[in-house]
């Protein structure tokens, strides 16, 4: 059985989004997001920096988001959700489930840190400000890549739209933009889904 712990608004939503749309069993742990548990003996054990998510398969243990909807695919998805691995599609399946964690949702991430680390009168706009910009680039990046497109890869909804889906979220809570049309019409399409609905009701 898969237990994905989880707090509410975090990326644990991309782990609980991918078993819906496999319709896989699962379940939920919810965990209290405070800096005290997060830095607490239990849950280092489990995530060694103190993030989240965590997912745990019988006995087996992992951390990163990404990684774990990929496990989940590799181990559950009989071919669903992804190209082909080793083709050019599967290539772009990966550029993108990448670029949405560790190019896309890092300044945002960064921005949120900052925020929660220092006090007001302590924090930087200016380092603020750049990493919105950061930020901006990546969903003008987003925007021109799915215009004209329904989905990132191929015509078919895949992992890297839900990987993307999540950095959208945080992108418009923490950032947000007026441009980027074709951007916000794909994440409010993605959000039409009903595993998507799901996830975002945990
Ligand atoms: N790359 C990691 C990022 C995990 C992450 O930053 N999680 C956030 C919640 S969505 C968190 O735990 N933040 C607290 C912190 O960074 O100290 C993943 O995809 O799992």
């Amino acid at each position: 059985m898969l237990t994905i712990y989880h707090a509410v608004g975090t990326r644990s939503l991309r782990v609980i989004w991918t078993c819906e749309e496999l319709k896989i069993p699962y379940q939920v742990e919810t965990i209290p997001f405070t800096a005290e548990y997060r830095a607490s003996q239990e849950w280092r054990k489990m995530n060694p920096v103190g993030k989240v998510p965590v997912l745990k398969d019988d006995d087996f243990i992992m951390f990163e988001s990404g990684a774990m909807v990929q496990y989940i695919l590799d181990r559950h998805g009989n071919g669903q959700l992804q190209p082909k691995p080793g083709t050019p599609e599967h290539g772009l399946y990966l550029q993108w489930c990448w670029f949405a964690e560790s190019t896309f949702a890092r300044p945002i991430g960064e921005i949120v840190n900052h925020r929660r680390v220092f006090e007001e009168h302590q924090q930087s706009d200016a380092a603020i400000n750049e990493m919105k910009d950061r930020a901006s680039l990546c969903v003008k990046a987003l925007d021109e890549a799915i215009e004209g497109r329904e989905f990132l890869v191929g015509n078919e909804f895949t992992a890297a739209d839900i990987m993307m889906g999540y950095s959208m979220f945080i992108f418009d809570k923490y950032v947000s933009s007026d441009h980027h049309n074709h951007a916000h019409d794909y994440w409010n399409r993605l959000q039409q889904r009903e595993a998507c609905k799901v996830a975002f009701t945990l």
